[in-house]
């Protein structure tokens, strides 16, 4: 790289990245974490060769065909991609990438929280014990679910699907799988295939949603799916809200069709989510805190970096998805 190219940073980074990038970069840094509008963000733009957004910056077909013609990447901070219009991204020449593989793990603990939470009735005990209702034990009190030796349903068997599998096996659960393909044995191990959501559905006891939001998984989890879910069924998603159809769920969850749910991820994030979830006693709720582990927040900036390195150095990046 000859002259330090400019990367406008959209959100507060952890003081590693930061460093990290100013040694091959100059950062356009955003120190009070202030959440840009649209606006804001095409006229910083102006003074900057890429982008390193997260998922809380929406990059529409509008707003990349208005992007200065400067501006040669987006790298962003996360591994969903959602909230990038790839096919305006490709027409405007812009290189887009993301972060995959270095929050797995860390997602992968979240759901096996939600799992257990949905599963033990966290959020009820939490209630419980915060606001001095705990009066009495007996054996009927807060009874719960098992998930030990349960069947666990992975839908987008890819490679947060892949962890969670793992970690589900430590809970002697079998797992099963939809995916659009099925996984070589290398990846699936003794995971059971199934060709279709409704015959994964129909097959669990938990399921654990992990597919990415794109128009083909839009309300995928609908009234008529959800129907065909187990009584007893917990379901738990940290991919992305899209996925589900809230008041489907909403509804299920009221009426009994399904037994629980957890959940990290939603429409209308952050202030907007279906209210339905609030009044529920068995949802296990999260915020979008699927990658927050200092490790992982880590991974992801200097994962970001070394895509920018990339393509400022001429060559392809690891990562990129448009
Ligand atoms: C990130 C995520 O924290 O990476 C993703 O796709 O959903 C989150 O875990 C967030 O997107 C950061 O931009």
């Amino acid at each position: 790289m000859n002259d330090k190219p400019v990367v406008l940073v959209t959100r507060k980074l952890p003081d590693a990245v930061e460093k990290k990038l100013a040694e091959q970069f100059i950062p356009l840094l955003n120190p009070d974490d202030r959440l840009y509008d649209t606006g804001e963000l095409l006229q910083l733009a102006e003074n900057a060769d890429a982008i390193l957004p997260c998922h809380t910056e929406k990059f529409d077909a509008d707003t990349i065909a208005n992007l200065p013609a400067r501006v040669k990447a987006i790298a962003n901070f996360s591994v969903g991609v959602d909230h990038v219009d790839l096919e305006a991204a490709r027409r405007k020449q812009v290189i887009v990438t993301n972060t995959p593989d270095v929050l797995s793990d860390a997602t992968a603990e979240i759901a096996m929280l939600l799992m257990l939470g949905a599963a033990r009735r966290a959020s009820e005990g939490e209630h419980i014990m915060r606001n001095q209702l705990w009066k009495d034990w007996s054996p009927a009190f807060m009874v719960g679910r098992q998930i030990t030796g349960k069947r666990l349903g992975i839908l987008g068997m890819g490679r947060v699907g892949q962890v969670v599998a793992a970690r589900a096996r430590g809970f002697d659960m079998t797992i099963h799988y939809h995916n659009r393909q099925p996984l070589n044995p290398d990846h699936a191990g003794d995971a059971t295939y199934h060709d279709s959501v409704e015959g994964l559905l129909a097959n669990v006891d938990v399921l654990s949603i992990h597919c990415p939001a794109s128009d083909a998984t839009r309300g995928l989890l609908n009234r008529e799916r959800l129907a065909t879910m187990h009584r007893d069924a917990i379901l738990v998603n940290t991919s992305r809200g899209g996925v589900i159809d809230d008041d489907a769920l909403v509804e299920a969850l009221q009426t009994g069709v399904i037994a629980a749910a957890g959940l990290d991820v939603f429409n209308g994030e952050p202030d907007a989510i279906h209210p339905g979830y609030r009044q529920l006693d068995n949802v296990f709720l999260l915020p979008h805190i699927g990658s927050a582990t200092r490790e992982t927040r880590d991974a992801m900036g200097f994962r970001a970096i070394d895509n920018l390195v990339a393509i400022f150095s001429g060559r392809e990046p690891g990562d990129r998805v448009a």
